[in-house]
């Protein structure tokens, strides 16, 4: 179990617990110093709860221009073979639609023209890859929020699926094509952005091309390349391995905060 299902269990119960003595009846619960004790405990635990929120929407660190890194190291897939993306890439993107789907009200499938119309920033920010290096960079790209706005979600989804064009590895389930999965905190999130430009430039193909998340308070994992389609889901149980994205069905952490 993760640290984030074991904190969510543990809110449910506490507040199933109060619901109980709320039930009770007001009066009959400030005479009972035991249930005094549960409220209290109760507040420190909204408390907790609270900070976690605040501490999730606070912004990451933007660096200056003369701070970005000469190189953005590519890693991991750097030039998919998958044919789909070949296609697409042979003529520049220039067909390549971005889908979204799943629990919205409005389906959607932008070009890349429509994905720069919409409500855009640019931030240099630093990537920290797991293996212990770390890269800044300048993205530009449009904000998720906005964009999840305009699909309309519905009120039971949860989390934005990302599937990426890729396949990482060869296996025999069909399980090897990279994906990840974000909450609605950081879908949210001012510096979550659909990058379609590192440094001024189109996103290169070994960064990629035409289109990668940027949610800048996650590491290097969690920032999908090659981005074909956004899934708006309440459960990533049944996709792929289940457990929200390539690495994390690999056993790396769900949220990788840093
Ligand atoms: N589709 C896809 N996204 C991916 C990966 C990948 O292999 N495929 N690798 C991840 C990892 S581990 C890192 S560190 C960053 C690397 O991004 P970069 O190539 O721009 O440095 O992308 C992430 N997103
Ligand atoms: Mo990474």
């Amino acid at each position: 179990m993760s640290a984030e299902t074991h904190r969510r269990g543990w809110l449910k119960a506490a507040a199933a617990s109060l619901g109980g003595l709320w039930l009770a009846g007001c009066d009959r619960l400030t005479e009972n110093p035991k249930s005094l004790a549960v409220l209290q405990s109760a507040e420190g635990l909204t408390r907790r709860f609270q900070r976690l929120v605040v501490d999730r929407r606070a912004l990451a660190r933007e660096f200056a221009p003369a701070d970005i890194s000469k190189v953005f190291k590519p890693n991991g897939s750097t030039n998919p073979d998958d044919p789909e993306y070949l296609a697409h890439k042979a003529v520049g993107f220039a067909d390549w639609k971005l889908l979204v789907d799943g629990l919205v009200d409005k389906p959607l499938a932008l070009s890349l023209a429509d994905l720069r119309k919409l409500p855009g920033r640019t931030q240099i920010t630093r990537h920290d890859c797991v293996e212990g290096w770390s890269c800044i960079g300048k993205w530009t790209g449009a904000r998720m929020g906005p964009l999840l706005d305009l699909a309309g979600l519905k009120r039971n989804a949860r989390y934005i699926v990302l599937h990426c064009a890729d396949t990482l590895e060869e296996t025999l389930d069909g399980t090897g094509q990279y994906y990840e999965s974000i909450d609605l905190i950081d879908a949210y999130h001012p510096q979550t952005l659909l990058a379609y430009e590192l440094n001024d430039r189109p996103l290169p193909v070994e960064n990629g091309a035409p289109l990668r998340l940027r949610v800048e308070r996650q590491l290097g994992y969690k920032q999908a390349k090659y981005v074909m389609r956004l899934e708006a889901v309440e459960d990533f149980s049944h996709i792929s391995r289940g457990r929200g994205g390539f690495w994390e069905d690999r056993g790396y952490e769900w949220y990788a905060g840093i």
